[in-house]
């Protein structure tokens, strides 16, 4: 192959079929033989429009392969996750381990790319780790990061049309990438140092980690205030230079609610504001559940009787099927521990069925409950009829 890739999951894959889809020879790497074998029959192992067909394709044609062994190539692409340890710190252990299999293959002339979101300072690490295993390559091959930026539901179009910000170990490293980017982004391609890339990477999901924790602390102040959140914002963002975020239920998914921590725990001294926005989109998630506490107790108050309940919505964001790190999930098993026997009904209008929560039609969810909880803004949930009598949670604007 031309190119192998390590790590084939909701990165590494799309990036794989994109390459393979424009005539290079991709051999694309996963230490899970079950991701392998769907991959190799052109299938596919996560969501993604579009994806599917563009696998099935590269697959068909012979431009890609996948295997669960490194093959050597001339461009190495690392595309693995890096989540974060217990106390925050991050884990840059699957990038260490890709490396130390990559090392072995590499010769004058190769490209060895990092994608993965990293720390500032790994690319430099794994330079260096790198000419410590094969010191006679030094200064003869190119090492560069260049971090993915593209929202999951709309990956194999900003793969070709985001901008990519591209940075080498040295000048001739960024332009060996720029070149490699070329042949298959559209995209505009920023040169700029390994450093100043992997920061600018966790930059931009701070900014909108600290974007959003603003509209959640609006909302909280609102509630005390009797405002409501959703118009305030509306009407600030008529100022010509006002462009403020919309509150949640909290902030989830794999990025925007993980990548602050590496910044806050290498320079927890300096990054106060993003440190403070973490908490305050976490806070968020545990006040909504409290609210429905909240709710459950005055209505009981109120009526002699426990409420139903619906709670409407599991996903990390509206319109996805990817229930992992969502701050919904996290709220609803939040209320369920204080459930002292009140009918809930979960809906999660995206997943068919769920290991854990029995779920419930959301017309018929949102007929039964006498308390209706907003905490994803599906669409589904838009125009859902909602009798007067009953009470309505909305965390997440959908029926401002
Ligand atoms: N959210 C709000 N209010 C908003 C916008 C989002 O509460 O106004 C919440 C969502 O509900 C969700 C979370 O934030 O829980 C994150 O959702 P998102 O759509 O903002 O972003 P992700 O995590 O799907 O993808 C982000 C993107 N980064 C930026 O927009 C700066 C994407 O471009 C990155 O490639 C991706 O992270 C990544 O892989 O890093």
């Amino acid at each position: 192959p031309k190119v192998t890739t390590v790590g084939l999951g909701y990165i590494g894959l799309p990036t794989s079929a994109l390459i393979a889809s424009n005539g290079i020879e991709v051999f694309g790497v996963d230490i899970n033989p079950e991701v392998v074998e769907t991959i190799n029959q052109g299938k596919i192992h996560i969501i993604e429009p579009d994806l599917e067909d563009a696998v099935a394709q590269a697959v068909e044609k012979g431009y890609l392969k996948a295997g669960t062994k490194i093959k050597a190539a001339s461009t190495y692409l690392v595309v693995v996750p890096t989540p974060f340890k217990g106390n925050h710190e991050p884990d840059i252990s699957y990038v260490e381990a890709a490396t130390k299999e990559i090392i072995p293959h590499l010769k004058e002339g190769d490209l060895y790319i990092i994608e993965s979101t990293s720390p500032v300072g790994t690319t430099e690490k794994m330079r260096n780790y790198i000419y410590s295993k094969r010191p006679e390559l030094e200064n003869k091959i190119h090492i560069a990061y260049c971090p993915e930026r593209v929202l999951p539901g709309n990956v194999m179009h900003e793969l070709v049309h985001n901008d990519r910000v591209i940075g080498g170990v040295d000048e001739a490293s960024t332009q060996k990438a720029i070149a490699f980017y070329k042949d298959f982004v559209k995209g505009e391609l920023h040169a700029t140092n390994a450093r100043t890339a992997e920061m600018c990477k966790l930059t931009e999901n701070s900014s909108r980690d600290v974007q959003i924790a603003f509209a959640n602390e609006l909302s909280l102040i609102c509630d005390k205030a009797d405002i409501n959140v959703w118009e305030l914002i509306k009407l600030a963002n008529k100022h010509p230079r006002v462009n403020i975020l919309q509150p949640g239920c909290g902030v989830g998914g794999h990025c925007i609610a993980v990548d602050p921590y590496f910044i806050t725990s290498e320079f927890p001294m300096e990054s106060q504001i993003i440190g403070k926005a973490r908490e305050i989109n976490n806070y968020k998630s545990f006040w909504c559940a409290e609210q429905i506490k909240k709710g459950k107790h005055e209505f009981q108050l109120k009526h002699g009787r426990k409420p139903a309940i619906a709670l409407m919505g599991l996903a990390f964001k509206p319109n996805i099927d990817d229930l992992r790190e969502s701050p919904a999930k996290y709220i609803v098993q939040k209320v369920l521990q204080d459930a002292q026997d009140e009918d809930y009904y979960i809906v999660e209008p995206n997943v068919k069925s769920h290991q854990v929560f029995k779920l419930t039609d959301y017309q018929e969810a949102a007929e039964k409950a006498d308390i209706v909880v907003f905490l994803v803004a599906h669409k589904e949930f838009k125009d859902l009829e909602i009798s007067e009598e009953k009470v309505v949670l909305d965390f997440c604007g959908i029926r401002k």
